[in-house]
């Protein structure tokens, strides 16, 4: 049986820890690489993250799965016992040319279901963590549920990519969405934009290519705020699978999925 009192603990002390070594390597010279294309960026500073967690949790929970951006981890195939999945950076760009606003994220599911959920904006010093079925959480402070909002008043976060092209949503159906909404926003990590629906900073957020890393924690946080998360089509998410994904405060997901994006 796992101890998750004793979990939180131990990832909360490796979080800061990380993030310390995070803030540390400002100071140094980033080797720097691409993946999928030009702007895919990894680091050498991701990858150590990555691993810093790995060791940590091999340690002390050898019987855990790790699924980690990087591939550091296991090659997991099913939801079968516990699984830690791991972004060590979210929002490489953004640690690149910003320093700031990227964030580590953490999701740790036994059984295909959600138990624990962290997103951590290092630079901030912001830490957002759901205990699933016992509440979410701001720099240790419970987050109130979240309120139905105004389309007319919300702020959603996208890229601006996928309103020239993508291949899932008309991009007239998402440039009527954003006459329509009072302003978006595009930080640039994933993880984080999702923290910020869970703050109320965001009403909703789309990206039209995420990994389960990217949504893993995200996922389970605003769930647990009785916010809604879908592909952008409205399906259920694969915990385990890549997709598009559409995240919403509860009322406007129906209304956003019905007037755009199934339209
Ligand atoms: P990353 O920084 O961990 O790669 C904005 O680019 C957001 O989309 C970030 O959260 C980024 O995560 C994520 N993302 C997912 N797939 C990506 C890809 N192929 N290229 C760039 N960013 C990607
Ligand atoms: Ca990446
Ligand atoms: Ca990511
Ligand atoms: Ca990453």
């Amino acid at each position: 049986m796992t101890n998750w009192d004793q979990v939180h603990t131990d990832v909360i002390e490796w979080i800061k820890e990380a993030g310390n070594k995070i803030t540390e390597s400002f100071t140094h010279t980033l080797q720097i690489q691409t993946k999928s294309d030009r702007n895919d960026l990894v680091t050498n500073i991701d990858k150590q993250i990555e691993q810093f967690f790995i060791k940590k949790i091999r340690e002390k929970y050898p019987e855990h799965l790790i699924l980690g951006e990087e591939g550091y981890g296991e090659n997991v195939h099913n939801t079968e016992g516990t699984i830690w999945i791991i972004d060590p950076i979210d929002g490489t760009v953004n640690f690149v040319h910003q320093q700031r606003n990227f964030s580590i994220s953490i999701g740790i599911y036994e059984n295909g279901i959600g138990k624990l959920g962290y997103i951590y904006d290092v630079v901030h010093k912001e830490l957002y963590h759901v205990i699933a079925g016992s509440g979410a959480y701001f720099n240790g402070n419970r987050l109130p549920k979240l309120q139905e909002p105004q389309l007319s008043d919300a702020i959603v976060g996208i890229n601006a990519t996928w309103l020239i092209s993508n291949k899932h949503v008309p991009v007239e159906n998402l440039h009527k969405l954003v006459r329509d909404v009072r302003s978006t926003r595009s930080l640039g990590s994933a993880a984080l934009e999702m923290a910020y629906i869970a703050t109320g900073r965001f009403d909703a957020y789309i990206a039209m290519r995420l990994s389960p890393w990217d949504f893993a924690a995200g996922k389970m946080l605003v769930e647990e705020l009785g916010g809604s998360i879908t592909t952008v089509k409205g399906e259920p998410l694969n915990i385990l699978e890549g997709s598009t994904v559409f995240v919403s405060k509860p009322g406007l997901h129906q209304k956003i999925l019905r007037d755009y994006l199934l339209k």
